[in-house]
């Protein structure tokens, strides 16, 4: 029997309000905006279907409706077994470190939980790689930017959670623990993650996927599909701007009713 539940959570965070109260001050990273939403499966043999993909499609609609234009890796044209380094997005943006191209017949899984997202329907592709893993996956960008967005497979049914660690020129912008469930309903389960940078000092240029399990104690592999980014930084940021400034109002009404 599949056990589906999920959780949805637009982060509007003291950060972000930090952000607002010490705009006069010399900018200092604050915050980043973020969109989560998981749908859990509890089975490494059936994938989700779109339908049931609620959580995670609603994260994912949310993050995009607040971005000017967006441009989408689905993994579906890529040869099966290209590792990395992989430019992608006429080679603004390259995976280093460890992964690589797989491939799960539409409907069905690895054998282990992990598949394309069924988006568009009938992909079969994605980038199979590890939280933990060694060397550690890391998505780098030629030039900072404010936007990232992912579905994972299958995260939370090993050791520790995800971990992201956004840098901007080799500084720490900000680490990160996806607030994703672990246990047996993980297996097989799909999950939206997304982040906007909601000032230019919060831009990043890497994103590194690691594990909050200590080394030696295990990988938690999954399924990386469906990467959304914003192909034109300096373009988004002037929506970007706006776009801040709503979601701040937003919270400080929701704080206050
Ligand atoms: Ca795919
Ligand atoms: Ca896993």
């Amino acid at each position: 029997m599949r056990r589906l539940s999920g959780q949805r959570r637009l982060a509007l965070a003291a950060g972000v309000l930090g952000w607002v109260v010490v705009s006069g001050a010399p900018a200092a990273p604050a915050a980043l905006l973020e969109f989560f939403g998981e749908d859990l499966n509890g089975s490494s043999s059936v994938p989700l279907t779109v339908a049931e993909m609620v959580e995670s499609m609603a994260a994912e609609a949310e993050f995009k409706s607040q971005l000017p234009g967006t441009v989408t890796e689905t993994f579906e044209g890529i040869a099966t077994g290209t590792g990395p380094p992989l430019a992608i997005f006429s080679g603004t943006t390259t995976l280093n470190g460890s992964g690589s191209v797989a491939y799960a017949e539409a409907g069905a899984t690895n054998g282990f939980g992990r598949y394309s997202v069924p988006i568009p329907p009938g992909s079969t592709q994605y980038w199979d790689v590890g939280a933990g893993d060694t060397p550690t996956f890391t998505v780098d960008f030629s030039v900072p930017v404010a936007a990232f967005g992912f579905f994972g497979v299958d995260l939370g049914d090993g050791s520790g959670t995800l971990r992201l660690t956004f840098r901007n020129g080799g500084e720490t912008v900000l680490d990160r623990d996806v607030p994703l469930l672990q246990g047996p309903a993980a297996d097989g389960s799909v999950l939206f993650f997304g982040v906007i940078a909601p000032s230019e000092v919060d831009r990043f240029d890497q994103v590194q996927f690691n594990s909050t399990a200590l080394p030696g104690q295990g990988v938690d592999y999954f399924g990386f599909d469906n990467l959304t980014i914003v192909p034109e930084p300096d373009a988004a940021w002037q929506a970007l701007v706006a776009v801040s400034a709503l979601l701040v109002r937003r919270a400080l009404v929701s704080a206050v009713t």
